[in-house]
């Protein structure tokens, strides 16, 4: 399972100030340290910046690349005119990920073309107009508008990673489940599944544990990728443990060397 990075993001405190005041040393050891962790993809938000994200993911990506050769990238905006400056900064050999797209047909003309001309990989929100999903079938059929629409204008469908936006289960105790049934119906699509991890604990004690134990059941299910921090030990020891355990981590090499790595509970 892919690990994207998570905590290169503006919504987090640090984080913010680090953008705000430029200090590249800060943004590139958290780079440097999620791809150390095994981080596949590291996903940069500069949205909360105080209008002047354009300028902040240009910077920021510069940044990065100059830390971490050929470092793949999860482009996290909700402004497309952001994802396009990142587009341009992008000058490395690796991969780009575009986060994301919904049902949203607006949003859908503005981006798609982006990723199609820059053969990005996409992460598609399984959601239509009518809003947040509730049952896995209600994420089956958004996710399969979506599938239909981008596939139509050329989009190669295998990078495609549609995310079930798992809710908190302190507040909505189906959902959780709802999101684990959705995750082979929409594989059956042909397309990849990927969620942002930690909103399935908002509101509980002990996150962290909620967390690990959800990525377990994730990956059980058939999750292609989470959006999540790899250098906490409970997440890196479900994923070694489950992917182990599911016979796809051949003589338990991975998880062996996260144990000498010190990357285990
Ligand atoms: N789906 C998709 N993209 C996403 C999300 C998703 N991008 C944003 C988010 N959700 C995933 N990224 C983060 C980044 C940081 C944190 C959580 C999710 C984080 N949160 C702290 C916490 O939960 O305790 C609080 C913030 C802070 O430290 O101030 O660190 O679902 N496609």
């Amino acid at each position: 399972m892919l690990m994207i990075g998570e905590r290169i993001n503006s919504t987090k405190e640090k984080v913010k100030e680090a953008i705000a005041a430029k200090d590249a040393k800060f943004i590139a050891a958290a780079a440097r340290s999620q791809v150390e962790a095994g981080a596949g993809y590291i996903d940069v938000n500069c949205a909360v910046t105080s209008g002047s994200e354009l300028h902040d993911i240009d910077w920021a990506l510069s940044v990065i690349q100059s830390e971490i050769k050929n470092a793949n990238i999860c482009i996290d905006s909700p402004n497309y005119l952001a994802i396009e400056a990142a587009l341009k900064a992008y000058h490395s050999k690796g991969s780009l990920m575009i986060n994301s797209i919904s049902g949203d047909e607006a949003r859908i003309k503005t981006i798609l073309p982006l990723a199609v001309k820059h053969n990005t990989k996409l992460i598609a929100l399984a959601m239509d107009e009518k809003g947040m999903p509730n049952s896995a079938e209600e994420r089956f059929g958004a996710a399969r508008k979506i599938y239909e629409r981008v596939k139509k204008d050329g989009f190669n469908v295998e990078n495609l990673y549609f995310d079930p936006l798992i809710r908190p289960i302190a507040t909505e105790p189906d959902q959780a489940r709802e999101f684990l049934r959705s995750i082979p119906l929409i594989k059956a699509l042909g397309a990849k599944t990927v969620c942002g991890l930690s909103n399935v604990s908002f509101g509980l004690p002990n996150r962290r544990l909620v967390n690990a134990a959800f990525l377990t059941m994730a990956i059980q299910s058939g999750l292609d990728a989470a959006i999540l921090d790899p250098l906490d030990k409970y997440i890196t020891s479900a994923l070694r443990t489950s992917q182990a355990l599911l016979g796809v981590d051949e003589y338990c090499g991975e998880y062996i060397r996260a144990f000498r790595e010190g990357k285990l509970i």
